[in-house]
Parts: C-alpha cells; sequence; structure tokens
C-alpha cells in the first residue's frame, strides 16, 4: 500500500474566499509581510506629517499589527519587514518622484524634524519601535513603491519556499497595493488583512480593499486581525 503523507487542510475566514485558495496554510510556506510602517510614514515629523495628513489614519493599524505579529511569531512563521528608502546620494531616486516631493513641501533627500527625508539611515526612514524587527527577520530595502522592484524579494520567497503572503501595513492603496498586486502577478497567494492597513485619504482604504475583492477576488482574499490571530494554525 502507497504509504501516501496527507496534510490536514487549513483555511482563514476571508472574503470573497476562504484564504488560502488550497488550504495549504503552514509556518513554513507562509509570511507576514509589514510593509514601511516607517516613522516617516506614520510618525511626527516625517513624510506624511511633513504633507499634511492625518497621522491617525496611517497609525490606526499599528497595535492590529503587533497582535498579528506577536501571533505569528509565536507560531514559527516567516516575517518580513520593508522599509522605502533612498540612497543618501539619491543615485536611485527618480527625478520625478523628488520633482513631485518638492512640489507639495516634503522633497525627499531634504532635511527635516526626523533627518533628511525618506533617506536610508536617517531616524525618520526607520521602523517605529512599536514594529521593531527582531534577529532572523528579513529586511527589505525598496527604492519604490511596490516590494519586488529593484529588490531580491522574489528571490528570498523563492528561497524560503514561500506561497502564502500576508499584506499588512501602509499605505494600503500606494505601497500595500502594489506589493499585493506584484506578488499575485508573481503566483503568490495573497491576503489583506484590512484594520493592519491604513492609508492617508480613507477613502483610498476602502476603495483599495474592495478593488481585492472584485472579480472573485482578482489580487486575492481580505480579512482582519482579530479572524486571522483566532484561527491561525
Ligand atoms: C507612499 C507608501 N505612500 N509606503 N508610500 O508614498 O505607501
Amino acid at each position: 500500500m502507497d504509504a501516501m503523507v496527507k496534510t490536514k487542510s487549513h483555511y482563514i475566514n476571508a472574503d470573497p474566499y476562504a484564504w488560502p485558495y488550497n488550504g495549504a496554510l503552514r509556518p513554513d510556506n507562509t509570511a507576514l509581510i509589514i510593509i514601511d510602517m516607517q516613522t516617516d510614514f506614520c510618525g511626527p515629523g516625517g513624510y506624511v506629517d511633513h504633507m499634511g495628513y492625518d497621522l491617525s489614519l496611517v497609525r490606526a493599524p499599528i497595535e492590529p499589527i503587533k497582535r498579528v505579529l506577536l501571533a505569528m511569531r509565536a507560531k514559527g512563521y516567516h516575517v518580513i519587514h520593508t522599509r522605502e528608502g533612498h540612497r543618501p546620494d539619491l543615485a536611485d531616486l527618480p527625478a520625478n518622484k523628488r520633482w513631485r516631493s518638492k512640489r507639495i513641501n516634503a522633497g525627499i533627500g531634504d532635511a527635516g524634524p526626523c533627518g533628511r527625508i525618506l533617506v536610508r539611515g536617517e531616524p525618520g526612514w526607520d521602523i517605529i519601535d512599536e514594529l521593531k524587527p527582531i534577529e532572523g527577520e528579513t529586511i527589505i530595502d525598496k527604492p519604490g513603491k511596490g516590494s519586488f522592484c529593484a529588490t531580491d524579494l522574489e528571490l528570498i520567497l523563492n528561497q524560503k519556499r514561500i506561497e502564502n503572503i500576508i499584506l499588512t501595513g501602509i499605505t494600503t492603496d500606494v505601497c500595500v497595493h502594489t506589493t499585493m498586486r506584484e506578488a499575485n502577478d508573481r503566483g503568490f497567494e495573497c491576503l489583506l488583512l484590512e484594520d493592519c492597513c491604513g492609508a492617508t485619504d480613507y477613502g483610498n482604504h476602502l476603495a483599495a480593499i474592495k478593488m481585492v475583492k472584485m472579480q472573485g477576488g482578482v489580487f486575492g482574499s481580505v480579512t482582519n486581525c482579530e479572524t486571522l490571530v483566532s484561527q491561525l494554525p
């Protein structure tokens, strides 16, 4: 008789489908990705603050992410953090990105209360204390919005045999969405945690979530912190 090894399926309640699609949810093949929880995006004196947005919208996900992070660390899941930022000589900063930021008085590379805006190594570029990476967690430094563009994220995911990605962080409509789209096109199975994300515009946050769910889950599925933590195997 064939010794067929059967692994138990696990699903998380999500909208528009129970996730992951194939029930293959395990710590070894699943990563939590925490996108750009840096002072520049959610702290006083950072880039988003400079642009004049309401920080409470981008700070709302801090506690839910922390809960998910602690739960996933405790169960041995992979954890990946990203940071958006540029080299100190700005060699990797597209001229149009710099021009646009200067137009709204938040010039990337310019001096601010948290150091040079969105420049690697500056205090504002650092991940906030509440969500600091620990030993063994992967950190991806990216010059753009998507976490796959000009980084080694795909190589690392493939080396670790990761198939499923749980997305959190800021901002829902920009870096989180771009990363989710990039991951989805590469065949990764994506879950967005809606209360673990935030945007500078609440309407955009809601629209970004709605976009994921259209066409039967065109980019993946959506759930929240409580559901994930209570159902995570
Ligand atoms: C933005 C990001 N919004 N982390 N970056 O410029 O979403």
